[in-house]
């Protein structure tokens, strides 16, 4: 008997040599991924099934998304944004343009309001040192493709404007549905995603898939080839979509798919009903253990299941825990359990000037207001630059970006070529100070640019 279980033992011993077992996919590590903050990060790209960090790290995003900018303007607010970092420890809000619905930009809603929206809540998430996601919402009009012409002007505008901005994603087509095929969405995707490159050249880009973004299956099959740092959106409400499309998550993602959780809620998919808070804890454990990112829906207070207040809150800002729906509360004792470090770092010091090393080039740079000063009713700005080469190897040449709120004029540039278009000022090395040794840095770059009353640097970096 003893001989029989040794010789079992040895045979299945041989097996396992000769057969290890084999993951599904390109192996995906079980190491939760930090939290990313934007002035220690760096802009985000993705390798393989992961968003990384600016070296390489694996990192995940955790915000909360706002409803519709059109109908709920008021949480777009600094207070706001710097309770949500502070308190709840998110590191990304999501800002939801909805195309179709009433009010919305394709459908009447006014246009510059919007986009002023925006840019206000890009500012407020630059000052809190917070990721950012630019939402296309459709949701009604199905088909992204249907608005395609207005999807390529809004994000060559945004992608200008942004371009040197790190904090920025862009996600393109919310959900598409209607029964639009991949292969549509994809055509789509691909149009869409060379007009934000042609700016914003490595910007990390979210793309909807079918059925109202479940279908990331049909993204894995058929990924996108001529981009990288794309990632494929998967929403789903807990009280809907269970261990099914939780199944499909993880064989995307163990295929190679980067998936990101751009919008997802614990009530059923109506946005409204009852909260299934025991599938929402497994879809949260599955989501760290994978380092998907997710964005939760929604911060207002209208009267359904998924708005995180109440709807007697009035509030735009410092809300208590009397304040909050279910849905907020368990919101909000998700994301404070446990420890993740790094906590996200303070304001104050964090406007993010100095960047992580770009992962080309390995320079940070750091450009400081020296002056402002008023002449003729204009107002002018002058900043000094310096750029280290944090690298193991010789910088040859660089090439950095500046990134304001408003439009810059530039008047005078010093110590380098420069270039200025819109909100984007572009600075290149001179000859005699191209190069930089490892752990050397360049100094006196400056210029002095024109702009409106309160410009301000939103980011300066390697591009
Ligand atoms: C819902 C809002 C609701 C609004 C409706 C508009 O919660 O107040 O009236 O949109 O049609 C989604 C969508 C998201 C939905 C949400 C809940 O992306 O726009 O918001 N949901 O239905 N997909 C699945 C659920």
């Amino acid at each position: 008997m003893r001989k029989m279980q040794i010789f079992a033992l040895c045979v299945w011993a041989v097996l396992v040599l000769l057969f290890p077992v084999q993951a599904a996919g390109p192996p995906v590590n079980d190491a939760p991924a930090s939290p990313a903050v934007p002035s220690v990060s760096g802009p985000l790209q993705v390798r393989g099934p992961k968003l990384c960090d600016a070296a390489g790290n694996a990192v995940q995003l955790r915000g909360v998304s706002t409803h519709g900018l059109a109908w709920f303007p008021e949480y777009v607010n600094e207070a706001c944004f710097r309770l949500l970092r502070e308190n709840w420890n998110v590191n990304a809000v999501r800002l939801a343009l909805y195309t179709e619905e009433s009010g919305g930009y394709c459908s009447g809603g006014d246009r510059n309001a919007l986009k002023s929206l925006i840019d206000k809540g890009v500012s407020c998430a630059v000052a809190q040192d917070l990721y950012v996601i630019i939402d296309w919402h459709i949701l009604s009009d199905g088909n992204p493709n249907r608005r395609l012409e207005d999807a390529k002007a809004f994000f060559q505008e945004m992608s200008a404007k942004y371009a040197g901005c790190p904090n920025v994603l862009y996600e393109i087509c919310n959900e598409p549905n209607g029964g639009v095929s991949w292969d549509e969405i994809k055509r789509y995707a691909e149009a869409v995603t060379g007009v934000i490159r042609a700016n914003a050249r490595d910007a990390v880009v979210l793309v909807g898939t079918p059925n109202w973004s479940q279908f990331v299956d049909q993204a894995a099959a058929n990924p996108i080839t001529a981009y990288d740092n794309l990632m494929y959106t998967l929403h789903f409400y807990a009280a809907t979509h269970t261990d099914q499309l939780r199944k499909t998550m993880v064989s995307a993602i163990e295929k190679g798919l980067p998936v990101f959780v751009s919008e997802y809620g614990i009530c059923d998919a109506s946005g409204n009903g009852a909260v299934n808070t025991a599938q929402a804890d497994r879809w949260v454990r599955t989501m760290d253990r994978y380092g998907v990112s997710y964005i939760a829906w929604n911060l207002s207070n209208k009267a359904e299941t998924s708005a995180i207040l109440l709807s007697g809150c009035q509030k735009t800002s410092g809300f208590t825990e009397d304040d909050l729906s279910a849905s907020g509360k368990w919101l909000y004792e998700m994301l404070t359990a446990g420890e993740r470090t790094p906590a996200p770092v303070p304001p104050g010091k964090t406007v993010p000037r100095e960047n992580a090393a770009s992962p080309e080039m390995g320079i940070s740079c750091t450009a400081v207001l020296q002056n402002q000063w008023q002449s003729d009713g204009e107002f002018f700005y002058q900043y000094t630059l310096s750029i280290r080469n944090r690298g193991k190897t010789n910088c040859d040449s660089w090439r950095v970006q500046a990134a304001f709120n408003g439009p810059a004029v530039l008047q005078n540039g010093w110590n380098g070529n420069y270039s200025a278009a819109g909100t984007v000022l572009r600075i290149t090395a001179k000859d005699y100070n191209r190069s930089i040794p490892p752990g050397g840095t360049v100094e006196n770059i400056g210029w002095i640019v024109k702009g409106g009353q309160d410009l301000k640097l939103l980011n300066c970096a390697g591009f």
